[in-house]
């Protein structure tokens, strides 16, 4: 169970720092941003559904961190 969670840590951080890098580049004009969005038209073409399911991924993660950490400790 240990391994699985060092994987799910790993991907909440992973995830959350691609989010957060898609709003400081496109915000900072270092990635093109034609519609505004916040999310860099390069990235969007090939993966709008991992930005369009954000709040459900990440709340799946917490989730799966949650319940990890309650079977680890618990
Ligand atoms: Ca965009």
């Amino acid at each position: 169970m240990d391994n699985i969670l060092v994987v799910l840590v790993f991907l909440a951080i992973l995830f959350g720092g691609v989010y957060w890098y898609a709003g400081y580049s496109t915000r900072s004009g270092a990635l093109k941003d034609e519609n505004q969005n916040f999310i860099p038209d390069a990235w969007e073409e090939k993966f709008s559904w991992f930005f369009s399911g954000k709040g459900f991924i990440m709340l799946l993660l917490g989730i799966a961190i949650g319940y990890t950490l309650a079977k680890v400790f618990g």
